[in-house]
């Protein structure tokens, strides 16, 4: 294996052998004044979590890495770095997945490879007393040399789709150098252009769905994803609704949450 790429100019990192989170301790660092482009990263993690307190399985190996941004924005716009972190990853990934792996972007927050999951996304924010972001924490989870057995759902890892050979800390040189390109793009022309090449690499985008949230399901098609990335489902009776905060399952399919 090559020796550790340095990280991108804009990015600071620090590493850590065993952190419980790097995203508890991103925050902890954001909160003592911590820049921006500082990227907090465990080999291990022993409380690794997900959305809702969910845990994310976390040994050697993989990628578990928080990065601290401190963007001048309100909290809706604050949401459209979860998109942004979702193309860098696909795009420090997907060079090293064998041709025939087919890689997909899961709303809000996933990425699967033939189906099976391979990453995850943690977004946690602070705001000001005026209602703007004082930090925000981006927290990425990447399967890399394995992937944990758990009951329902399917995973996957980078080594397993054919990208042996690759490091955690290759595949977070590459992450941070896509996601400087996928930031300038946004800060330049918007949310548009993110949101467009999401949409194209977007898992059941135009399919049936089923969405659950708060113990609720609701069916409909998933027929776009709006300004705010909230995802736009049709109803069977032609009514559109903006869905905010959910997992997305296909419909008909055995579902477990993701
Ligand atoms: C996520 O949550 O997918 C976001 C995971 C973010 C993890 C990173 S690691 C670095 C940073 N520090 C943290 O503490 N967190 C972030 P959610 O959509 O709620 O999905 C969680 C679900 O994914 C779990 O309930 C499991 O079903 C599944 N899961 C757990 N560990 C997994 C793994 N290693 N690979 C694939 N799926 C996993």
């Amino acid at each position: 294996m090559t020796a550790a790429p340095d990280m991108p100019a804009g990015f600071e990192l620090r590493s850590y052998d065993v952190l419980a989170s790097t995203n508890d301790e991103a925050k902890r660092l954001a909160a003592e004044g911590a820049p921006e482009g500082t990227l907090v990263q465990a080999t291990s993690q022993s409380m690794g979590h997900g959305r809702q307190g969910r845990r994310w399985e976390s040994p050697a190996g993989n990628l578990y890495c928080s990065l601290i941004l401190r963007p001048a924005c309100s909290p809706g716009e604050a949401a459209h770095y979860a998109f942004i972190a979702a193309l860098a990853i696909r795009d420090a990934i997907a060079p090293f997945l064998n041709a025939d792996h087919e890689l997909r972007l899961k709303w809000p927050n996933d990425l699967l490879v033939d189906g099976a999951k391979i990453s995850g996304i943690l977004l946690e924010s602070v705001l000001r007393p005026g209602g703007g972001v004082e930090w925000l924490v981006i927290g990425l989870g990447v399967n890399i040399v394995s992937h944990p057995d758990i009951p329902d759902i399917r995973t996957t890892s980078v080594h397993a789709a054919g990208g042996a050979g690759i490091s955690p800390r290759h595949v977070l040189a590459a992450f941070c150098a896509a996601f400087a390109v996928w930031r300038a793009r946004q800060s330049q022309f918007g949310f548009a252009p993110v949101r467009r090449a999401w949409l194209a690499a977007a898992q059941d985008a135009g399919q049936p769905v089923r969405i659950r949230h708060g113990g609720e399901d609701m069916d409909g098609i998933f027929v776009d994803l709006d300004e705010s990335g909230a995802l736009v489902l049709e109803l069977e009776n032609g009514m559109r609704k903006r869905i905010m905060a959910g997992d997305v399952f296909p419909a008909q399919s055995q579902m477990a949450h993701s």
